[in-house]
């Protein structure tokens, strides 16, 4: 912040401005929140195809623009340009895509059926059904690590439920949040639809706002900050946090393949992702073998900047704290008794960059097992049979993605299905994130509610039921006055519906509803 009162954001490589954006105040979020339900009413109003082409249309704005945007996410983060294009704008774009065939398909209502109930519902003229409406106003509060993808495609589902976002980046990539508005108003998308704020206040007022949902995607202690204050309103939160993945690594895993996956889904964006993989658990038998795949694989790896170089696999970290934060992390756990076997240190270049670094031996008590470690660091262990190995990785208080990796699907899905984590893949780290029509999100520590997909969408939108009485009988047998022939029909409805085989069911189901006719003559 600065005397421009403007939030300014630097290059974690060159310590250049990329650029900077208005402060926002708390008590501008009542106006905003009110020009929002104003534009959600306007959007809502339009015409399901109008909406449609609004949609495509932001899919080809977000492809024409892809360079830009990529620029702009690696001058703010560091992370390659490879990563930029695959890992957000991909995920965007993929999220569009699903979005627009989701709203085609998307029924206007459903009717429920109410299973055994629905002859008798049905006799008596009643109906159920379910329409679909949006909450009101979504708040969207996002970290750095993805500053698109993460609040861009929860801002793409939002507003194709029918609502309209408040969206609040990390301040420590502003540009790249506010271009998300900016996408928006080019498709054509109502003014104040989305609207992108950003300031040290807006988080927190945003939490004790009158907004209809909050999404926050963000560490699990400001997570506890955010269900806190959201409970002030009952206002309902999704919560994504952070991550402590396993990756379990069987004696019959394609192991080449296995160690590439490991040393992508532990450095990626420098290891910055709250699903990477962060214990690498190793059969016994392999172990030393595969041990020595990944470090060859991770000594491979060029770090630098990418903008400069497109050979650079490893980008920077988000600022100087980080990587100091992980010298302490690597300090502690080898003062814990672990064995750094690479890097554990910044390498000796400009910028926020720290290496990619692999410990062992690392005791099991040791502090680096339980906690995030929100850089690239990987842990690594064996165990001895897939019993151990499963334990292993459910022994996190977080739960978000974790993998298995084997040639024998069927031994891959039996461990698979007993381990906690809220995503299991099979072969592969990380990627169902750019899967729009899978759901995603964790528990315990690692937050609760589901973004993407269809259960991400049913985050998004309240399930009105509106029930309809034809009223063909003047009184339900269940209304005053109780009598004893009332007791009687209402036994028989018990009877009908759920008596043993002995009695006629039948016999008391006729008895219902000729109870029903004879109700006129009370
Ligand atoms: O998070 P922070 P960061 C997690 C990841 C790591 C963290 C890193 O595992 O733990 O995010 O991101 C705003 N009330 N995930 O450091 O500090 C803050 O300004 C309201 C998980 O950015 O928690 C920023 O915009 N908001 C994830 C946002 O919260 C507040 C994917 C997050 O900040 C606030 C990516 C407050 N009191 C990262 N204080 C997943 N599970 O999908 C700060 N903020």
């Amino acid at each position: 912040m600065n005397e421009k009162n403007t939030l300014i954001s630097y290059n974690p490589i060159t310590d250049e401005i990329v650029g900077e954006v208005p402060i926002s105040r708390a008590d501008e979020i009542p106006i905003l929140i009110r020009n929002a339900k104003r534009s959600q009413k306007k959007w809502g109003a339009m015409e399901r195809k109008q909406q449609l082409i609004t949609l495509s249309k932001l899919l080809s704005i977000c492809v024409s623009r892809t360079d830009e945007i990529c620029e702009t996410i690696c001058r703010e983060t560091g992370k390659p340009f490879s990563e930029a294009l695959n890992t957000e704008i991909l995920a965007s774009l993929t999220t569009i895509d699903w979005c627009i065939d989701w709203l085609r398909r998307q029924p206007n209502t459903m009717e429920i059926h109410q299973g055994k109930l629905q002859m008798m519902i049905r006799y008596l003229g009643r109906s159920s059904y379910i329409r679909y409406r949006p909450l009101g106003v979504v708040a969207i509060i996002s970290p750095f690590n993805f500053p698109l993808a993460i609040p861009f495609t929860q801002a793409v589902m939002s507003v194709t439920a029918g609502n309209a976002v408040i969206l609040k980046p990390s301040s420590k990539t502003p540009i790249s949040g506010h271009l998300i508005e900016s996408l928006f108003l080019e498709a054509g998308f109502p003014p104040n639809l989305v609207k992108v704020i950003s300031g040290p206040e807006i988080g927190e007022a945003l939490t004790l706002s009158d907004v209809d949902r909050i999404i926050f995607t963000g560490s699990s202690e400001t997570g506890r900050k955010v269900m806190a204050s959201a409970s002030q309103r009952l206002t309902p939160v999704t919560l994504e946090l952070g991550g402590k993945d396993a990756m379990i690594v069987t004696e019959d895993a394609d192991l080449k393949r296995a160690a590439s996956g490991a040393v992508w889904g532990a450095f990626v964006n420098s290891g910055q992702v709250c699903a990477a993989v962060k214990r690498l658990i190793v059969h016994k038998d392999i172990y030393s073998y595969f041990l020595d795949l990944v470090l060859f694989e991770t000594e491979k790896l060029k770090q630098g900047n990418s903008l400069l170089d497109p050979d650079v696999s490893i980008g920077a970290m988000i600022d100087k704290e980080a990587v100091q934060k992980m010298e302490e992390q690597v300090g502690k756990a080898v003062h814990e008794g672990g064995r750094v076997l690479i890097g554990g240190s910044a390498p000796k270049i400009p910028g926020s960059f720290f290496q990619p670094t692999i410990i062992s031996e690392l005791p099991p008590k040791a502090t680096m097992w339980k906690t995030e470690t929100f850089g690239p660091i990987l842990l690594v262990t064996s165990y001895e049979d897939d019993d151990e190995a499963v334990r292993l990785a459910n022994d996190s208080d977080f739960a978000l993605t974790a993998s298995v990796w084997t040639r024998n699907l069927e031994r891959g899905k039996r461990m698979a299905s007993s381990i906690r984590a809220g995503t299991v893949m099979i072969n592969n780290v990380l990627y169902t994130y750019g899967l729009p029509a899978t759901p995603w999100g964790g528990s315990g520590e690692s937050g609760f509610g589901r973004t993407h997909g269809q259960w991400g969408m049913m985050e998004l939108m309240e399930p009105h039921h509106i029930h309809v009485d034809k009223g063909n009988f003047p009184h339900d047998i269940w209304w005053f006055p109780y009598s004893s022939e009332g007791l009687e029909l209402n036994r028989d409805m018990i009877n009908g519906l759920f008596a043993h085989k002995g009695v006629s069911r039948l016999s008391s189901l006729l008895n219902v509803r000729k109870g029903f006719k004879d109700q006129t003559r009370r």
